[in-house]
């Protein structure tokens, strides 16, 4: 059985411009992409899509960062894609991530992560929703 889950490259990443190389460690990693879209979120989308944060201190900063800029959000596929796709990006805080994973090569604080993914099967399901509504 396979999984779907929800990637994003964040606003840091595309500027970086280490796009092609996170598509490149997606693709080497096993997912399929199934789908796949380049935006720029209003203030307002970026805080509909992190709405669980809305009580932490972050929320308004976050969302600033989330729409200051392009961002590229795919729908991935494969076996166990939720925790495999964490594992590859590493910890929130990329200080702490392990040497090897996407935030430990390219993210710049716990904010600036480089890239976002769905942690558990039901946050996956909204958030893909959230961007592929069919
Ligand atoms: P993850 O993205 O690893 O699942 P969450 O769900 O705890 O982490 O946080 C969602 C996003 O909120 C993170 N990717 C990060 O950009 C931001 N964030 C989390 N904690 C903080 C914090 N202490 N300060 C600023 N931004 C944060």
């Amino acid at each position: 059985m396979t999984e779907k889950t929800l990637a994003i490259i964040k606003p840091d990443a595309v500027k970086k411009k280490v796009v092609g190389k996170i598509i490149q460690r997606i693709e080497d990693e096993g997912f399929e992409i199934r789908s796949m879209k380049m935006l720029h979120l209003t203030k307002e989308e970026a805080k509909g899509f992190y709405i669980v944060h809305k009580d932490k201190k972050f929320y308004n900063s976050l969302t600033d960062f989330m729409s200051s800029g392009e961002i590229v959000v795919m729908l991935l596929e494969q076996e166990n894609a939720i925790a495999h796709w964490r594992e590859v990006m590493g910890a929130t805080d990329p200080a702490l991530a392990t040497p090897g994973t996407i935030r430990h090569g390219f993210g710049f604080s716990v904010e600036r992560n480089a890239v976002h993914g769905s942690d558990g099967q039901a946050t996956a399901e909204w958030e893909i929703n959230y961007f592929f509504k069919e």
